[in-house]
């Protein structure tokens, strides 16, 4: 790879080669989902496809429905024994790998150090695993005498019909005092983990949530919904959120805790970080308790002041809101004088993300306060309104792989309904510009003529790395060696490679540090592997 700089390029020629060595039929349907930000200037921005199956052949970044149920979204909470019923490597893999962080507590409940498997064997898939899942869920229980235990299906549960939501009945009956219920979470149910987070928001609501009835005292009491505590990040939200007097009764779900799902419903406010994995919960906790949601995003010290003041505004009283810019004062300037040092050296240097179904936009936030510019990015597994904003939604199209994931009914709880804010007070609000359930998406937040992909595959990131070479490319590990070998650095924005907290205050200085050290870094450029130096044999493919 050359080591000149392509300053000037034109999108519609990237995405002509990107598509180029794509037989014609996937070349069609890749060409939908690789899109250049607000082509034209007077049109609509054109719709981008996404939520659909991968083309099979091309390897893809995402991951499986049971890892959204079991790893993103059930995985981060503590003290509930999660089992997941299948073969060994589905439990081995998800165990601890996404790096989601937990502090035990008093009570010192933390069953995440385990890695809880029915180790399903051949005889269990010819005769069926419903005996082993039953004498696992007695092991669990009789060993730890959790709240909880979760059961999670994988692929070949579902396709030999272990019927898992008999057992967690059969066994919740049977020990009395333990919530156990389970996810038809099968790897392959939906086109990507997306759909696990679907299956796990629809469960956890309708067994867990609401079932602590104790009254909340608290002021200021909201959930901090889609937060996985990922490096810690969770954490220093609670830091800051503390600080300004504010009370997060439940965090869906970073260092969470059983109880904490129970006694979500006694919230005034949800607030969504990520509103791919768990936009379902802030609704059916709305439409059940009368919470209100509103998007807020802690990726960025801006941002997280932005978040705050959207908190603060909501409560509309003087004493919390004076409190929050009083936190905001005491912690921005050490922020700001950090932000300003790496900006000498970071200012102008290009990124690319392609990271599940939020952060390829949050960390945009973060990138700007370092003067830097997004060239291209994307999502895993977002839905069109990850990327065109929610007003999108009564216009996406139901296919039957949406289908296949279940839409539960949820009506106002005769008893527990209560409207946060009367009509008047809302409207009042929104009347001020303040926006309730609502999320704009990536694409507003990308400069023109950017090229936005979905579901970016092996191929035309090592293409993209080729054409543009940007100072840093951030995906997952998957793709982590593949880049770096390219020569350029690669960071991990998943699991964060051993780094983190990037939330919050301390968490932006944290990043700001990292990136500064990573784009400065001549070391990957230098990079040869043994057969560009030496080459010992050379050949042409048979259509070069
Ligand atoms: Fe939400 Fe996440 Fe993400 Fe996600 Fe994920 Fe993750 Fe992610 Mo990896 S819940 S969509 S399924 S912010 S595990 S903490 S980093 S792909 S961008």
């Amino acid at each position: 790879m050359s080591k000149t700089k392509v300053v000037q390029w034109d999108p519609a020629d990237i995405k002509e080669e990107l598509l180029k060595k794509y037989p014609p039929k996937v070349a069609r349907k890749r060409a939908k989902q690789i899109m250049i930000n607000e082509a034209t200037e007077s049109e609509a921005p054109p719709e981008i496809v996404a939520n659909v199956r991968t083309i099979p052949g091309i390897i893809t970044m995402r991951g499986c429905t049971y890892a959204g149920c079991k790893g993103v979204i059930m995985g981060p909470t503590r003290d509930i024994v999660n089992i997941t019923h299948g073969p060994i490597g589905c439990g081995f893999y998800s165990w601890l790998t996404r790096r989601n962080q937990t502090s035990a507590g008093p009570d010192g409940e933390n069953y995440m150090p385990y890695c809880f498997s029915t180790d399903m064997q051949d005889q269990d898939i010819i005769f069926g695993g419903e005996k082993k899942l039953e004498a696992a869920i007695q092991e669990a229980y009789d060993l730890f005498h959790p709240k909880g235990i979760c059961i999670f299906s994988t692929c070949p549960v579902g396709l030999i019909g272990d019927d898992v939501h008999a057992v967690a009945r059969k066994m919740k009956a049977k020990l009395g005092d333990c919530n156990v219920f389970a996810f038809s979470c099968e790897g392959y149910k939906g086109v990507s983990q997306s759909a696990g987070h679907h299956i796990a928001n629809n469960q956890v609501f309708t067994h867990l949530v609401g079932e602590n009835k104790e009254p909340r005292k608290e002021e200021y009491k909201i959930n901090l919904l889609g937060e996985y505590n990922i490096g810690g990040d969770g954490f220093e939200i609670d830091r800051v959120l503390k600080k300004c007097g504010i009370t997060n009764i439940a965090t869906f779900s970073g260092n969470s805790t059983y109880d904490q799902f129970a006694s979500a419903q006694h919230a005034d406010l949800s607030c969504v970080m990520c509103h791919r994995s768990i936009n379902y919960v802030a609704d059916m906790l709305e439409t059940k308790y009368g919470i209100p949601w509103i998007k807020v995003n802690f990726i960025g010290a801006e941002a997280t002041a932005k978040s705050l003041r959207k908190i603060g505004e909501y409560f509309g009283d003087k004493k919390l809101i004076a409190k929050i810019e009083e936190v905001i004062a005491e912690e921005m300037p050490e922020v700001e004088a950090i932000a300003k040092d790496v900006r000498s050296r970071t200012e102008g240097k290009t990124a690319m993300l392609f990271v599940g179904g939020s952060r390829a936009h949050h960390y945009q936030e973060l990138f700007n306060e370092m003067g830097m510019k997004t060239l291209s990015a994307g999502y895993e597994f977002g839905h069109r309104d990850d990327y065109e904003g929610r007003r999108v939604i009564p216009d996406i199209k139901v296919d039957a792989d949406s289908r296949n994931i279940e839409e539960i009914e949820v009506e106002a709880d005769p008893e527990l309904y209560r409207p946060r804010k009367t009509e008047a007070e809302i409207k009042a609000l929104e009347d001020a510009g303040y926006d309730f359930k609502h999320y704009d998406g990536l694409n507003p937040d990308m400069d023109k003529g950017t090229i936005i992909i979905d579901d970016l595959n092996q191929y035309e990131a090592e293409k993209l790395v080729e054409l543009l070479k940007p100072d840093l490319f951030c995906a997952g590990i998957k793709e982590k060696f593949s880049i770096q070998k390219l020569g350029v650095p690669m960071k991990q924005l998943h699991s964060y490679d051993s780094g983190g907290p990037y939330a919050g205050f301390k968490g932006a200085v944290n990043f700001y540090k990292e990136i500064d050290r990573l784009v400065g870094s001549k070391v990957w450029s230098y990079m040869k592997a043994p057969w560009q130096e030496n080459p010992e044999l050379t050949a042409t493919f048979v259509w070069e």
